[in-house]
């Protein structure tokens, strides 16, 4: 068989090469899992699209201090060969660590306003990351990926990611039943997903796409998120219960497995061959100021 001119040639493989993992949703979104992709042909596939990969990264108050870890290890592991442009949000700029990129990849600093309340730090995010895609990255980059700080990369994370709308299946959920989901589950809330439904559990802490996709769904968990405020209720997680709720009526294009979003707390599990980024075990007294 001949490959498509200047695509690699790669030996045609019976896939599934592993079986104990599903790499299909029910409506038939990829499930990125190690053995499903093959990186060398997915490079010569995007390399030419010439592709700005914008990265929103929150960084308030004392999460600062992760940052440097973040970006060192973003910058081993993190769409390596394409052009990045990490946007941090922050409220203290001048903490804002200097680390070595490589060519093509940038730092732009978003100053934000203090916040001695979580709450409020979330309910502002989804809708300065759709503010941020309407006023600045429009015509600047074509996919944009919305990560937590508190991370490390630890194994690749590349173009395999990319998709018009990218959600990632929690780490503490994605061995169990959808009624075992902490999904908000008052009716009164915008992000109301009754038992018996929902797909599977996405964490907030990684999610992105293309930019005009990215932009519908941050403005309408912003949107919800206010409606809620203004009746007077949270959101069981916030974002992550209003993310999940758009989710289930805007189902993502692209699911990433677990591997994409581990925690440095979490046990091992057999299906789980590589982590690619993960939460570092942190101290709540002393980095969260409530
Ligand atoms: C989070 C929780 C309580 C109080 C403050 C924060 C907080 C989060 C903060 O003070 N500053 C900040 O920049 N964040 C951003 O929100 C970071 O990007 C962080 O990674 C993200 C989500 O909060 P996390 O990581 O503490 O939440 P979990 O669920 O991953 O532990
Ligand atoms: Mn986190």
């Amino acid at each position: 068989m001949l490959a498509p001119e200047g695509l690699l040639y790669t030996q045609p493989t019976v896939f599934p090469s592993r079986t104990d993992v599903v790499f299909a949703s029910p409506w038939l979104a990829p499930i990125v899992w190690e053995g499903s992709f093959n990186i060398a042909l997915l490079d010569s596939i995007y390399k030419p699209m010439n592709l700005t990969i914008a990265t929103t990264v929150f960084a308030v108050g004392k999460y600062v201090a992760f940052l440097k870890d973040f970006l060192e290890t973003a910058e081993i592991h993190y769409m390596v060969g394409y052009k990045v442009d990490y946007y941090i949000f922050t409220d203290r700029p001048g903490d804002v660590p200097n680390v070595t990129l490589a060519e093509g990849r940038r730092v732009r600093v978003m100053k934000v306003p203090s916040s001695n309340r979580w709450q409020e730090i979330s309910a502002r995010r989804m809708e300065m990351i759709q503010l941020l895609i309407e006023n600045t990255i429009r015509g600047q980059a074509d996919y944009i990926f919305c990560l937590d700080v508190d991370s490390k990369f630890h194994a690749h994370f590349g173009v395999e990611a990319l998709g018009r709308l990218v959600a990632t299946i929690h780490p503490s959920f994605w061995t169990l039943q959808r009624d075992q989901f902490t999904y908000e589950r008052r009716p009164e809330s915008r992000a109301y997903i009754p038992l018996g439904e929902g797909d599977f559990y996405y964490g907030g802490a990684v999610f992105g796409g293309l930019l005009e996709d990215v932009r519908a769904m941050t403005k309408t968990c912003s949107q919800n998120f206010e409606a809620d405020t203004a009746n007077g209720i949270e959101a069981a997680w916030q974002e992550e219960s209003h993310l999940n709720r758009y989710f289930l009526y805007n189902k993502p294009s692209k699911l990433l497995s677990p591997e994409y979003l581990w925690m440095d707390v979490a046990g091992w599990n057999k299906e789980i061959k590589l982590v690619r980024f993960s939460g570092v075990e942190k101290n709540y007294a002393e980095i969260r100021p409530n």
